[in-house]
């Protein structure tokens, strides 16, 4: 009984911070994805692939969390891309508080797109409201194709899904279309997308549903 009270208290206290970054954001015309999966399916490689693009029409700022290591945010400056770095130094899922610390990095009326990659972990990040507009989750095919029905919150709380690693498909088990309908039917309105960050296959899928999300987001005009 005690410990559900104390997560309740720590979930409203983050999701009351996350109201405020949402208005912030929506204020700034800011578009925020929060990328979640396993440890190792792919996030910052995807990061790797789409930001180049995505970099040449937009002002992009990157968020990431890890336990320890600055070695994700190395990766994502090396793409010419401000990045942050949060070590939670054990905690298995970011929160509102630092992501708000985090803006001090970023000129706000400057950003069109943050994007966030979340610790690796398919269950805690999946309950913590950053202030984001979508969060995508990511399944690489070596996990197998039930992951989605294993850890339904995070396929529940997702607006996406990323199918990655397909490049491995023919050395491998993993069924595509189980995966996707297990996914379907825990939320029949997931965007899902099948990628290879090795191939670049299915990358510039990803990249337009950001852009859509950002237009539809701003209200301006998609060029
Ligand atoms: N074959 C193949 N390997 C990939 C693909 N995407 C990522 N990898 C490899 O998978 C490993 C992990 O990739 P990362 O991008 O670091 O994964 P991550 O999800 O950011 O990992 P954490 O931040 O530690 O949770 C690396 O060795 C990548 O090269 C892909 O589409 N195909
Ligand atoms: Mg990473």
């Amino acid at each position: 009984m005690g410990n559900i009270k104390v997560e309740t208290k720590i979930l409203t206290k983050n999701e009351q911070k996350a109201k405020y970054l949402r208005m912030l954001f929506k204020e700034n015309n800011i578009l925020v994805l929060n990328f979640l999966s396993s440890p190792g399916s792919g996030k910052t490689s995807l990061l790797e692939s789409i930001l180049p693009i995505l970099k040449e029409k937009y002002n992009v700022g990157v968020i990431e969390g890890d336990l320890a290591t600055e070695n994700d945010a190395e990766r994502i400056r090396k793409i010419g891309v401000t990045c942050y770095q949060i070590n939670t130094h054990g905690a298995c899922h970011l929160e509102s508080s630092g992501i708000e610390k985090a803006l001090s990095s970023f000129s706000l009326k400057e950003l069109n797109i943050l994007i966030i990659e979340n610790v690796g972990n398919l269950v805690c990040p999946a309950e913590f409201d950053l202030g984001e507009d979508y969060k995508i989750a990511l399944i690489s095919t070596t996990e197998g194709e039930d992951k989605p029905i294993k850890y339904p919150t995070v396929i529940r709380n997702s607006s996406a899904l990323i199918i990655n690693k397909t490049d491995l498909i023919p050395v491998l088990d993993f069924d595509v279309e189980k995966c996707k309908a297990y996914a379907r039917g825990i939320n029949s309105s997931l965007e899902i997308f099948e990628t290879s960050c090795k191939t670049k296959s299915g990358i510039d899928n990803v990249i337009n549903w950001i852009e859509e999300k950002y237009y539809e987001k701003t209200g301006l005009c998609r060029s």
